[in-house]
């Protein structure tokens, strides 16, 4: 009952060869949040969600434990789940387990750049439904989307954890366009999105008092020492994570210690840092509802459901294509 394509080829490879040159050789100096999530990247950040100070995935959580079956109504009773960026589908049993409820399960697609989860992920889910069929597709969302099988019947595509918020705004519609464009007009999408709200508490949740978050940010180091042949000194780096208030969001960083040159041997390429200067790993984007409205207005979606925990921190919204 488990099929999972993998198409993380040369051509992944070579893409985040580019990507990272790029972003090295950028002013200010950048890596992109996709590259987190090794194994050990995945289990850091399932220790994250754990964290007293890290509320959104408890609050997504509570609106999937309470609403999943009016969810699943709202979306037309959809035989197949699709979920990008899957990670452990921890919450998605209550979906899950709604269309089951609802006798409309059929098929789970979970699609993510991490093999080692996803293997775990569709395993584990095939124990707790019996009968599910898993078509799990380790990719890049960002580029792959065609790729994701057709499934049977109505199709529902989960995008939780709040992951479309790590997209800047012109890489977000492109995403968002093509999700759109895969839609068949009783389709919907749910997506997971953080909500604005005081800068304190946005600051604490990705800068926790365990330092998980800290390890978290330098283990994309860790990934460039061993697929890029680098000589990052994790040391030498420091955790940083400010709200950026007119862009509405968090900007997660590694600023250097020490003046510092680093190799990477198989781009053939130094990079020098600066005592103080700051790369950015993650951008993480907060909305409000009216925000998320031009945001699905401007993909050619439209919101058809909104579903907030109690405290009002995080929305689960469904859309619709136009
Ligand atoms: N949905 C889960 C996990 C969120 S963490 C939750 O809500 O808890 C983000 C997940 O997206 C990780 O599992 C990571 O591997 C995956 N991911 C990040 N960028 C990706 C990309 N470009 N393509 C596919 N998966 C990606
Ligand atoms: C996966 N993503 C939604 C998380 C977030 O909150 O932006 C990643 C994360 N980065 C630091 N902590 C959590």
């Amino acid at each position: 009952m488990i099929a999972i394509e993998v198409h993380l080829d040369a051509d992944a490879a070579a893409a985040m060869a580019r990507d990272v040159r790029d972003g090295l050789l950028a002013e200010p100096k950048e890596l992109a949040p996709k590259y987190f999530y090794d194994e050990r990247g995945s289990q850091l950040f399932e220790r994250i969600t754990e964290l007293g100070e890290y509320y959104p995935t408890r609050a997504e959580r509570e609106i999937l434990a309470e609403r999943s079956a009016e969810i699943v109504a709202a979306a037309g009773a959809p035989r197949t789940l699709i979920e990008l960026g899957s990670g452990s589908a921890s919450k998605t049993r209550h979906l899950l387990s709604a269309m089951r409820d609802a006798g409309c399960l059929h098929t789970y697609v979970p699609v993510d750049i991490s093999e080692e989860i996803t293997h775990e992920t569709a395993e584990s889910l095939v124990d707790e439904y019996p009968g599910l069929a898993v078509r799990g597709l380790v990719c890049d969302f960002e580029h792959h989307l065609e790729r994701i099988p057709d499934g049977e019947g109505g199709r529902l595509i989960a995008f939780l954890g709040g992951t479309i918020g790590n997209l800047y705004p012109q890489a977000r519609r492109d995403f968002l366009a093509r999700v759109a464009a895969m839609l068949a007009p009783a389709d919907r999408l749910l997506l997971g999105t953080d909500l604005i709200k005081e800068p304190a508490r946005l600051e604490a949740a990705y800068d926790d008092s365990e330092g998980v978050t800290a390890e978290f940010n330098k283990n994309v180091l860790e990934v460039l020492n061993r697929e890029l042949g680098a000589d990052f000194d994790l040391d030498a780096f420091e955790h940083v994570a400010r709200y950026d208030d007119e862009r509405a969001r968090m900007d997660i960083r590694l600023r250097s210690l020490v003046d510092q040159a680093v190799r990477l041997a198989d781009l053939d390429m130094t990079v020098n840092f600066a005592a103080g200067e700051e790369m950015r790993t993650e951008i993480s984007s907060k909305f409000t509802r009216e925000r998320l409205d031009r945001v699905y207005a401007e993909s050619g979606l439209a919101m058809s459901g909104w579903f907030t925990d109690k405290a009002d921190d995080y929305a689960l919204s469904l859309a619709a294509r136009l």
